[in-house]
């Protein structure tokens, strides 16, 4: 018997939120395939198709075993028939036809590169590609007015794509804790995102801030943002108030996913001296370490859904409100949890997923 052929008696549950995913996993040839069809999906504005792609890619990575034939597959949830297809080709061929056509498509490559200036979304990308702007470089000779977000992201281009070290998110966090502190003196700051996930780089850092005493974050983000910009710590910044809708009972229950903290999306620069494995050994005077920063600032009742909220990752997240609305006909979002009409305290995560009647993942096993 060929190692690992039981796999799929091993009963592996349907919604990732129910799965613990390592960050690290034994199907990468597998997983990147289904994740560069993911991508095009996506970027072609085929959410549905994208969201497949993305469910059959979790499945793999929350195997105990690599992969070897496709008749370990029997019996597993979440694979369509055109992922089954796909990674049938892989583990035969070792390629996709269909992911190596991808790869090298002049559109998928141009709306990557576009797509990958701050700022602009596949809608803007698209309509770009179809005038024949394929990369940062036409765009910038196209004399297209741009926001001052897409500005920004086309200045920063080459600093912003390189991936984001752990230690410069630390770095960047002891910025952070000190600019709210001098603000707020007792506010709680919270590295959350991919590297709470334990990712060791990432395309952004993200901090989740809260004050115990409620209320007194309200207005919070301007005062920090006053205070990084004295410090010259900021290359763009674009802040957002926040927007509860408050019912009675609790937090209002969500219209869409979108939510409603005071924000701030923006653009640090890092001094390259801060941090020790800086990946731009060049002349340091010359030197921007540019890195996108994104803060949330929640009041300490809601920090627990907002902390599940957007720790991700996104699919994982994804999921656990499929599992509420399906599964137990609940809502959840980054505010609250309702079950029908009543509002569900939580304090922590773990209180959260006793309230779904789901076993407790932990941060580091929610990389879906
Ligand atoms: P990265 O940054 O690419 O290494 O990976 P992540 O997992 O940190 O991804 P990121 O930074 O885009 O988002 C972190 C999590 O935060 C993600 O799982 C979903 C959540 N999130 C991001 N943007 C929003 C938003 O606008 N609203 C809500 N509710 N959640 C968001
Ligand atoms: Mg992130």
């Amino acid at each position: 018997q060929k190692p690992g052929l039981e796999l799929a008696v091993v009963s592996v549950p349907s919604y990732a939120c129910q799965r613990h995913t390592p960050l690290l996993h034994h199907n990468i040839t597998l997983t990147d395939a289904l994740s560069i069809l993911a991508e095009n999906a996506e970027l072609g504005e085929n959410e549905g198709r994208g969201v497949a792609f993305r469910r059959a890619a979790a499945l793999l990575k929350s195997l105990p075993q690599e992969v070897r034939g496709a008749e370990q597959l029997r019996g597993l949830p979440c694979l369509g028939e055109h992922s089954l297809r796909v990674i049938k080709e892989v583990l035969e061929d070792g390629v996709s036809l269909e992911v190596e056509t991808t790869t090298h498509s002049e559109q998928f490559k141009a709306m990557k590169a576009l797509t990958g200036i701050f700022g602009v979304g596949a809608k803007t990308a698209d309509r770009w590609f179809r005038e024949g702007i394929h990369t940062p470089s036409d765009l910038q000779r196209s004399g297209h007015t741009l926001n001052r977000a897409q500005r920004a992201g086309l200045q920063y281009y080459d600093e912003l794509n390189l991936p984001v070290t752990k230690s410069e998110a630390v770095a960047i966090g002891q910025i952070v804790e000190r600019a709210v502190h001098a603000v707020l003196p007792g506010a709680e700051i919270t590295l959350i995102g991919g590297f709470r996930r334990g990712k060791q780089t990432g395309h952004d850092v993200d901090f989740l801030i809260t004050h115990p005493d409620e209320g007194r974050e309200e207005g919070l983000m301007p005062k920090v943002v006053s205070w990084l910009e004295a410090q010259g710590f900021l290359l763009y910044q674009k802040t957002t108030g926040n927007s509860y809708l408050e019912s009675k009972e609790g937090p209002a229950r969500p219209a869409s996913n979108m939510d409603r903290f005071e924000r701030c999306f923006s653009i640090f620069r890092l001094n390259p001296h801060t941090h020790s494995d800086s990946p731009h050994p060049l002349p340091q005077t010359l030197v921007v370490v540019a890195v996108r920063v994104d803060l949330v600032v929640s009041p300490y009742s809601q920090f627990a859904f907002a902390l599940l909220g957007w720790t991700g990752s996104k699919l994982f997240e994804r999921e656990l409100r499929r599992w509420a609305v399906h599964e137990k006909a609940m809502t959840l979002s980054s505010h609250a949890l309702y079950d029908r009409k009543r509002y569900l305290r939580a304090s922590s995560e773990e209180e959260i997923f006793a309230h779904l009647g789901l076993e407790y993942i932990p941060p580091c096993d929610r990389n879906a």
